[in-house]
């Protein structure tokens, strides 16, 4: 994730990037042409990525942010641009967006061909990163098919998500308070204890598993005396869930800092919100959170 779209070569539309970027910031979309064009680009670097793809400090880890918009612009503000600030786990977070891009898609674009577009991008995106090492970062949580990095190393990754087994389990497993492996009530993946998540971390030199996945109400929470961190960074989730969302800076020292936000104002002329929607609107803030 290191080379942005912009530096891929080539001609095309390349060149109008940071137009397209501020076409879209204001809720302007892309044509069909230039966002098949971007796909293809964006696939040609997903496919030199590796399925635990190493990312170097400093970097920004974000939760689930459920195809809200304003909130994403909201959490770029808050968070730093890129390629200015390294982004890490988008990807992971819109695999599971997918039903509501389908939505947005096919109002935006009159049908499902944008979907496919996207949907066949996503099949490249890599399921996990790992952090200089030692922080581990994915959408569900472990597995267990899955004893070492290694492991998920060798998944073809490029394919529909399976209904069961280690690549479903990446995406939709969750920690819980109880000890071993656990039924999910999820239907998909499985739940974690402390012990697994410590010999997991210890068997592969990490200190931290940061996932999301799950709404908290803080927008980040510990599990598992600290060895994992639950991220989401969608604000007031569905509009009514009046949760913070947060993501996770990790500066140059490896250092963490929680950064907090609330929903952004949402514009009703640019986007089409309903009254009701508009009704949500609460002041931005942003928290510093240290430990
Ligand atoms: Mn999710």
């Amino acid at each position: 994730m290191d080379a942005p779209v912009a530096s891929s070569g080539g001609g095309g539309t390349n060149g109008n990037l940071d137009e397209q970027i501020a076409q879209l910031v204001q809720c302007k979309h892309l044509s069909e042409p230039e966002v098949r064009v971007l796909c293809g680009k964006v696939k040609e670097i997903l496919m030199q990525e590796s399925n635990v793809q190493p990312v170097k400090s400093p970097v920004t880890i974000c939760g689930d942010i459920h195809g809200q918009f304003h909130d994403l612009a909201e959490l770029f503000r808050i968070g730093g641009k890129c390629p200015d600030t390294n982004i890490c786990l988008w990807e992971i977070m819109l695999i599971e967006d997918t039903i509501q891009w389908k939505q947005c898609r096919l109002l935006r674009y009159g049908s499902a061909n944008m979907w496919k577009t996207f949907t066949d991008l996503f099949d490249f995106f890599p399921l996990t990163a790992l952090v200089e090492s030692e922080i581990f970062c994915l959408h569900g949580g472990l597995s267990p098919s899955i004893e070492t990095l290694d492991n998920i190393r060798n998944f073809d990754r490029v394919q529909e998500v399976p209904h069961e087994g280690p690549m479903c389990d990446l995406l939709w497993s969750d920690p819980d308070d109880r000890c071993g492996w656990g039924i999910s009530p999820r239907g998909a993946g499985y739940t974690f204890g402390q012990d697994i998540s410590e010999q997991f971390n210890h068997r592969n030199n990490l200190k931290l598993i940061a996932r999301a996945h799950q709404l908290v109400m803080e927008g980040f929470n510990w599990a598992h005396d600290q060895k994992v961190v639950t991220i989401f960074s969608a604000p007031n989730y569905c509009y009514r869930c009046g949760n913070m969302a947060s993501i996770l800076e990790v500066d140059d020292c490896k250092g963490h800092t929680f950064l907090q936000f609330e929903p952004a104002p949402r514009h009703a002329v640019t986007m089409g919100h309903t009254a009701k929607e508009e009704a949500v609107e609460l002041a931005m803030l942003s928290i510093r959170v240290h430990y």
